[in-house]
């Protein structure tokens, strides 16, 4: 059993603006990204300002229509991302167990630190106290055995809340709340749900879990799992070594370049997944190539700026791998990225077009709900090649330097033979029917892959 915290500043970029600006504390205040004028969007809202109904990420149109009293204060990126980094430093006080999930929160194990500083609640305070003493702002507190219910326990009783649930009452505790609180219900999910009449986390978890798994497939399974309160995910050590990697072997060894091509683009689609789902950005591409005659080789090379789009890490792959490649048959591919930076929420404040991440995210999402295949990317529709995820999201195996073994031991990817057949919900959506594919670099891209789609 595990005693596992989960921390979140209330209100993060708009508090820290009223901590720094003693004139705008107990008003109703408004972070805009995008500037403060009628184009820009609401970042984060004072409490004060969210009882005129404002909130994160509404136009600031709308917000001062509906709060004309309402202070506009421009997005000042380096100042949260340093009180970010002192708000770790005082949780990693308590355990190095610590896994920032983004700018204003994290996970906590604090089994082992117990006997130190006390039980989990009694943590809990002493952490709120520092936070509120050291820096002057407010956090959150979820105390509970799984990451799960930790998180719904922080959000639940906000500002300056603090909730415990003692283990075995994971289930009695979630079960009034509803669905929509849970983990990988979306609106979609949470509207099919509806059908089946299930309004609350309770309802769900009292589902038939066979009429589950026959509507939403795998998904279905682990809804009623979290419905219960059941989530073995670890928080993260930031000490284990840390890379996310795909590999495949071919069931016939190919020169063909076109194949090999496409199969380091679904590999690198995996790989940038993942990284997404995680949280992170990669600074390094390895690549790993393996001829009918068994040599084997590993070429690596650093990326200009840290990624977790596929273009960038394809692009690499292709470069380090060609050489290898040329005039011989392939057995094996691999694509590992590695030098992970902070999981934080970088991406606010680069210069990636919003748009492109956007559609990036939508596409994760639509993954998360349906399965690996909803979406495939143009150049690999029916090209027979892997789906660029098989796995669960959020499986951290590879990061803990056991990639290699635990595709070996799957061997289940099978680039020639016929994709699995779809689950019921699955829909093959070409992201660039229509419009341009908002991943895809202009220009730079290497040409064989357009060509010759197989199958
Ligand atoms: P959150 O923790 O989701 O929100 P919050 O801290 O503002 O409020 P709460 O008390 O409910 O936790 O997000 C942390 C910061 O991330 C938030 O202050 C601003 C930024 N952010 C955005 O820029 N856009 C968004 O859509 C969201 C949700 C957050
Ligand atoms: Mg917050
Ligand atoms: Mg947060």
């Amino acid at each position: 059993m595990r005693t596992i915290l989960h921390v979140d500043l209330d209100a993060f970029f708009a508090a820290v603006e009223q901590r720094d600006h003693p004139e705008l504390r107990g008003k109703p205040v408004a972070v805009g990204m995008g500037g403060t004028g009628d184009r820009g969007v609401v970042s984060a809202a004072s409490y004060e300002a969210r009882k005129f109904g404002v909130h994160s990420a509404m136009p600031i149109r709308t917000a001062r229509r509906l709060c004309p009293d309402c202070i506009f204060v421009p997005v000042n990126g380096a100042q949260y991302q340093r009180v970010s980094r002192e708000v770790m430093a005082i949780l990693r006080r308590f355990t190095p167990l610590v896994e920032p999930i983004s700018i204003d929160e994290a996970f906590l194990d604090v089994t082992a630190s117990e006997r130190l500083f006390g039980n989990g609640a009694s943590i809990a305070r002493q952490i709120k106290a520092a936070i509120r003493g050291e820096l002057d702002l407010t956090a959150s507190v979820g105390v509970a055995a799984t990451k799960l219910v930790a998180k719904v326990g922080s959000d639940l009783r906000k500002p300056d809340g603090l909730v415990v649930v003692p283990p075995g009452e994971e289930a009695a505790f979630l079960a009034p709340l509803p669905i929509s609180r849970l983990w990988g219900v979306g609106p979609q999910t949470a509207a099919a749900l509806r059908d089946f009449g299930v309004t609350t986390i309770g309802d769900l978890a009292a589902m038939d879990r066979a009429a589950l798994v026959r509507r939403f497939g795998k998904h279905g399974a682990t809804l009623v799992d979290r419905a219960h309160g059941r989530d073995a995910d670890p928080v993260d050590d930031p000490d284990a070594a840390k890379t996310i990697g795909h590999e495949t072997t071919f069931d016939v060894d190919t020169a063909d370049r076109d194949v090999l091509e496409r199969t380091l683009l679904a590999l690198s689609e995996g790989v940038s997944g993942r990284l997404r789902s995680a949280g992170v950005k990669a600074r390094t591409v390895t690549v790993k190539v393996r001829d009918s005659s068994f040599r084997t080789v590993t070429r690596q090379r650093g990326l200009a700026v840290p990624t977790d789009l596929t273009e960038p890490i394809w692009l690499a792959a292709v470069e380090l791998a060609r050489p290898e490649m040329r005039g011989r048959k392939i057995r094996l591919l691999g694509v590992t990225a590695s030098h992970l930076g902070e999981r934080e929420q970088l991406e606010l404040f680069e210069d990636v077009d919003p748009r492109r991440r956007h559609v990036v995210e939508a596409t994760d999402e639509l993954r998360r709900r349906y399965g690996p295949r909803a979406v495939t990317r143009a150049r690999l529709i029916r090209s027979g090649l892997p789906a660029p995820f098989e796995r669960d999201f959020g499986t951290a195996a590879e990061r803990r330097g056991e990639h290699a073994a635990d595709v070996e031991r799957s061997g289940r990817k099978r680039p020639r033979a016929a994709p699995p057949p779809a689950p019921d919900l699955d829909v093959d959506i070409d992201v660039r029917a229509g419009q341009p594919d908002p991943e895809e670099l202009p220009g730079d891209v290497p040409e064989a892959p357009e060509q010759g789609v197989t199958g």
